[in-house]
């Protein structure tokens, strides 16, 4: 169950903004997400990006598709925005002079694949060209700040939108860091990304929004002794600034001595 994660609160709590919506590679009215189950359409493979392959949607969130590459397996299932530049119309492939490729792991033999794609589409639900939506510009520049609030994909369990802080800008890359998880998530990507989006997005396109972790953050980079040592005695950061956490001592640390790691020796 979500639906209890509140952006107004939580950014109350935290004393922070939200990234400005024209920092992001997204239509600020989301396009509308008409397709079907099972519909089928042409798509990337992520896996072998100059390939165009045969994929079907296998589930729908908000304004995205979970699509599966026919003739894969259910292990590689991925997520397009239906304005994502990556998918198109059945036909298109073959317009432009190219040929439909297997999929990267191909199931089955590979001179099996002209059959196999003859029958695959046979019979098959297209998805209609007016389901595809033309992909928004992307902003001039990088426009993000740290400390901005945006919701982004996690890579690493890619149907999930999870609420997140620019951690650095560098150029035209951003680190997103997702807030409650001590980095384990977090990666670094372009500003014009399509798996980040303004706060807002999940509650306009109907797709889940996470809640924030609960892992307190880990120091940043050991530091200067003083810096840490001070974090320290000011009680650890959490993800949460507005709502200070305080670890507990180790066994047989007294209160008020500093942890081992910290006395120089
Ligand atoms: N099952 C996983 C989900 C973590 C998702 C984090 N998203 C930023 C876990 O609990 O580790």
């Amino acid at each position: 169950i979500t639906g209890h994660f509140s952006w107004e609160k939580y950014l109350k709590e935290t004393g922070s903004q939200p990234a400005p919506p024209h920092c992001f590679r997204q239509s600020c009215s989301p396009p509308s997400n008409d397709y079907k189950i099972g519909m089928k359409l042409e798509a990337q493979d992520p896996r072998n990006t100059t390939s165009t392959c045969i994929a079907s949607v296998v589930g729908l969130t908000g304004a995205r598709l979970r699509l599966r590459l026919d003739g894969s397996d259910n292990k590689n299932d991925f997520w397009r925005l239906v304005d994502s530049s990556e998918i198109q119309p059945i036909g298109t492939c073959e317009k432009s002079g190219d040929m439909l490729q297997p999929p990267l792991g191909f199931r089955l033999n590979a001179s099996s694949w002209p059959m196999f794609l003859l029958k695959t589409l046979n019979g098959a639900e297209m998805a209609p060209a007016k389901s595809f939506h033309k992909e928004p510009p992307s902003p001039t520049q990088n426009n993000f700040e740290i400390g901005m609030k945006l919701e982004a994909v996690d890579r690493k369990n890619p149907h999930f939108i999870c609420p997140a802080t620019i951690g650095e800008v560098r150029g035209s890359e951003i680190l997103v860091t997702f807030d409650g998880w001590r980095g384990a998530f977090d990666y670094w990507c372009r500003y014009d990304s399509r798996d980040i989006f303004p706060v807002g997005w999940c509650s306009l396109t109907g797709d889940n929004l996470q809640p924030p972790g609960t892992k307190v953050a880990i120091p940043k980079s050991p530091a200067p002794a003083a810096g840490i040592a001070s974090g320290i005695l000011r009680g650890p950061k959490t993800l949460l600034p507005g709502v200070p956490g305080r670890r507990r001592r180790k066994p047989g640390r007294k209160k008020g001595q500093l942890p081992k790691a910290l006395v120089h020796q």
